[in-house]
């Protein structure tokens, strides 16, 4: 029998995510929770089960859950959401489209509650950290680091050696060259060639 999960949040990534779990076939989708959809609607068929409060309730016959907020430009949703589910005691697997290309070596070295994507490749000697998004058709080339929560959009290149900070986001079709390192909390826009390393908290979204 499949492990029981519940899902965290039910919008635009939420759909994503069921896909790729129902297509690996490794768990069975208990429900989800988001304040503002209504109870009893379904995504994708999975139903809207209530909002957080319940969690603790739900913990008690699920011991996985996954976050399926995605974000743009912020991880402070998802941040608070895993402090949350790690005071209940969920676990956070990783959840990888079956699609999705990731390197025999890596597969120990990726953190709890990460998701990769369909199309997605990621490469040997790479570490990512916990609940790190690393979206449709990204391509993550050796012995990059990347780091918790960091969002890298669709189609996003980075060369080998690439070091991503903590809670960073790397906007559609960016492309990162080899060995630069970019800080914790940087925002890059979409389309975006980075060169140069960049300090935490910088924003680097016009091409220059
Ligand atoms: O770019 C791509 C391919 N994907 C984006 C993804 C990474 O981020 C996508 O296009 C979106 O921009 C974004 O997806 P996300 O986070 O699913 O956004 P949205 O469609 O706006 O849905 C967010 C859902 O999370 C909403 O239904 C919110 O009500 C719900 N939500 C927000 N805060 C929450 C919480 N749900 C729970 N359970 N708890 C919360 O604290």
């Amino acid at each position: 029998m499949k492990n029981k999960i519940i899902l965290i949040g039910g919008g635009g990534h939420c759909k994503v995510v069921i896909d790729a779990i129902d297509l690996s076939g490794k768990f069975d989708i208990y429900g989800i929770v988001d304040p503002a959809l209504k109870k009893d609607s379904k995504v994708l068929g999975v139903t809207v089960i209530g909002k957080d409060d319940i969690l603790p309730d739900i913990f008690k016959k699920v011991k996985y859950a996954f976050i399926t907020v995605g974000s743009i430009g912020n991880c402070e949703i998802r941040k608070k959401i895993y402090s949350n589910l790690n005071k209940i005691g969920f676990k956070l697997p990783v959840i990888a489209h079956p699609k999705s290309v990731i390197a025999k070596d890596v597969i120990a070295n990726i953190g709890e509650g990460t998701f990769i994507a369909a199309g997605a490749i990621v490469n040997p000697g790479i570490v990512i950290g916990k609940n790190a998004i690393i979206n449709t058709k990204a391509s993550v080339d050796h012995d990059c680091t990347i780091g918790d929560f960091v969002h890298i959009a669709p189609g996003v290149t980075l060369s080998g050696v690439v070091k991503v900070g903590n809670e960073t986001h790397i906007g559609t079709g960016a492309n990162i060259i080899q060995c630069v390192a970019i800080g914790k909390n940087c925002i890059i826009g979409a389309g975006i060639t980075v060169r140069k390393d960049m300090k935490n908290g910088k924003k680097n979204i016009h091409n220059s």
